[in-house]
């Protein structure tokens, strides 16, 4: 009994240990493992449109390489509020960390993406601010001049010109301690700057370094009494962010002195300080301590609007019991000079963010927050209201900054189709699809065709609707040659696989049943009604898009389906020889009752209409009554 005992809690640590259910995974993509969420609404109805950009990382700094084989996991990804994959640039970026991965509209008419490419592991490369168009390919790639050391992971802010960007600068020199009272001393100093750089030069137009300008005396992290250390030194500001008001003056955050400043565009000076060891130069009705983030939301003249995330925390120290994002309004005109909140959203589970974390003001006044660790999001009401939280199912990715957009994305890549034929004899071939299109946006079903031979005319086979980043499709028949297309809701093509072949299993050694030693691969055109083909020429005109024929898949034979697809994701997890067991019993089960309920008819698909856009099959098995 014992010994049972004892096996049993081995084998349930071997499960343990093989899990991977945590991350996404897709037969036409098999070397994606996107990062899952789980989301939390409060309520729905009020959160902004817009997709999630997020780039999840496990370490903070560049993983060791390895000879082993490597899934795509870390970088940037875009997902819907459902959590479903739409973009992922992982594969683009190979597995590198990204960082500061958003939407910007400052060139051109058209949405550009933006991100920090981090430095990698063997340094032979050191990060770069980069620009892709909606198409995700390169724009522009800068690097950081070459004395400014690696591109800093914290901020690459594209200014209003769409010509120039700001970047945070870390730079190391030895300096004399006689600051604090020891001048016979030395040590070695992280300074924190910024830099705004031309993103056509890669040229450097403004910089600012913090050493001379931030006494030591300012750091909530070292005193008179701590140890000299050698490079790269006392990281005794720490930068996370910079930006730009119209005046031309910068804001910075220092999340070690528990400060933000306003540098002067013309000079450099210090113009004012808000916060910090020595209360700042403000009246203020609040205090805040290792913020992030802090941007301008408005500033002209003396009045200056500013939203930035305050932790109050840090891997040292923990100055309040919640973080939270705050939107507040300094007046520099009047003595004394004031700073008041205007608005505050408290972290929605009580607890503190100690590292990293960023706020952004959504276009219908939503608080959209980033708490960083495990990738916890929120949206707000502009009252502070929780509208909805959502944290990656695995513990082990973090994400520093994440922005929500309303963006529209079209690879230049086709679709990426896998299609696979199945059956015990001529009559019951099956053929299954698999489509997916990274990044493509506004999706709303698939068109499915297939064709007797490389040159002859496809032909429509059905349509589903786009269920998740992946869709899946079954058709009766071996279907070879295949191709499928993507439509949005108006109903307009926009995009077409190649033409794929169809794989088969061993005939043989797969209990193949049939008169011939294998199967030939069906004439669509024989199962599928032909006046629904179309040429490939025809594809431009968006009237010949449109189906006009055979809507409808052979419902009892999906929900079948989706039945012994649900079967094996339930017991996927149980894994071994007795899931096998158990999904060839269920398989065998379902297929019995099926041809003994149904028996095989091979039936022409007929037309449905098309209800709110959407193939009337989908209707319902959205509505769970499939038939
Ligand atoms: C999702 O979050 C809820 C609430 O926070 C939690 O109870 C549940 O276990 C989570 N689910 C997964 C799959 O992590
Ligand atoms: C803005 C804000 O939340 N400030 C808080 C920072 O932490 C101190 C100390 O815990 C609080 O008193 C402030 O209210």
């Amino acid at each position: 009994m014992l010994w049972l005992g004892l096996l049993l809690l081995c084998l349930q640590n071997v499960v343990a240990w093989h899990s991977d259910d945590d991350l996404m995974s897709f037969v036409t993509l098999p070397d994606v493992r996107a990062v899952k969420f789980n989301i939390t609404y409060q309520d729905r109805s009020r959160v902004a449109p817009g997709y999630w950009f997020v780039s999840p990382y496990l370490h903070i700094s560049p993983d060791e390489p390895t000879s082993l084989y490597e899934q795509y996991q870390v970088g940037p990804h875009i997902y819907d509020q459902d959590g479903q994959l739409i973009w992922t640039g992982s594969p683009m970026f190979d597995n590198r960390n990204v960082f500061d991965f958003k939407v910007i509209h400052s060139i051109g008419n058209e949405p550009h993406i933006s991100l920090i490419l981090q430095y990698n592991n063997d340094g032979s490369e050191r990060g770069f601010g980069m620009i892709l168009d909606k198409n995700y390919e390169v724009f522009k790639k800068v690097p950081l001049r070459q004395d400014l050391g690696a591109f800093d992971i914290h901020e690459f802010n594209v200014l209003k010109d769409g010509k120039t960007a700001l970047v945070t600068v870390y730079l190391n020199e030895e300096i004399s301690l006689a600051e604090f009272g020891r001048p016979e001393e030395q040590t070695w100093l992280e300074t924190g700057g910024f830099a705004e750089i031309d993103l056509n030069t890669a040229e450097v137009n403004y910089e600012w370094r913090s050493y001379n300008q931030i006494p030591l005396a300012e750091t909530v992290h070292y005193s008179q009494y701590s140890d000299v250390e050698g490079p790269p030194g006392w990281d005794y500001v720490h930068i996370n962010s910079v930006d730009k008001n119209d005046n031309g003056d910068y804001l910075i955050s220092m999340r070690f002195t528990n400060t933000l400043y306003l540098i002067s565009g013309v000079d450099g000076h210090i113009v004012w300080r808000l916060n910090g060891q020595h209360s700042g130069d403000f009246d203020q009705d609040f205090i805040f301590s290792k913020q992030h983030d802090a941007k301008f939301l408005e500033s002209s003249g003396t009045r200056h609007v500013i939203s930035f995330l305050n932790n109050a925390s840090d891997e040292e120290f923990a100055e309040e019991q919640v973080s939270s994002a705050l939107i507040i309004e300094v007046e520099s005109g009047t003595v004394p000079m004031t700073a008041r909140v205007l608005r505050r959203y408290n972290r929605p589970d009580g607890d503190l963010t100690r590292l990293r974390g960023n706020s952004q003001v959504l276009p219908n006044q939503n608080m959209f927050v980033c708490w960083s660790q495990g990738g916890y999001i929120s949206e707000f009401t502009p009252e502070g209201e929780p509208l909805m939280s959502a944290r990656f199912t695995s513990p082990r990715y973090s994400n520093y900054r994440a922005y929500k957009f309303e963006f529209t994305g079209r690879p230049h890549t086709p679709p990426d189709v896998v299609s696979s034929v199945i059956g015990t004899d001529e009559s019951n071939l099956v053929t299954t699809f698999w489509v997916s299109w990274n990044g493509a946006t506004d999706i709303a079903y698939w068109n499915f065709y297939a064709q007797a031979s490389q040159f002859d005319k496809p032909v429509f086979v059905g349509n589903a609707f786009k269920s998740d980043f992946e869709t899946m499709f079954i058709a009766k028949g071996y279907l070879d040659w295949v191709s499928v297309e993507a439509v949005d809701r108006d109903g307009n093509a926009f995009g077409i696989s190649k033409v794929q072949r169809t794989s088969f299993p061993n005939w043989q050694t797969s209990g193949w049943n049939g008169y011939s030693s294998s199967p030939r691969p069906n004439n669509p055109a024989t199962i599928y009604r032909q006046d629904s083909s179309i040429t490939p020429d025809d594809w431009t005109s968006d009237e010949d898009l449109l189906p006009t024929a055979d809507d409808t898949a052979d419902a009892q034979l999906r929900k079948a389906t989706l039945t012994l697809m649900n079967t094996y994701e339930t017991i996927r997890s149980i894994g071994g020889l007795f899931a096998l067991i158990l999904l060839l019993a269920v398989m065998c089960g379902i297929m019995a009752s099926y041809l003994l309920i149904r028996g095989w008819r091979v039936r022409l698909y007929q037309r449905v209409p098309m209800e709110e856009g959407l193939p009337e099959e989908e209707a319902h098995l959205r509505s769970d009554r499939i038939d």
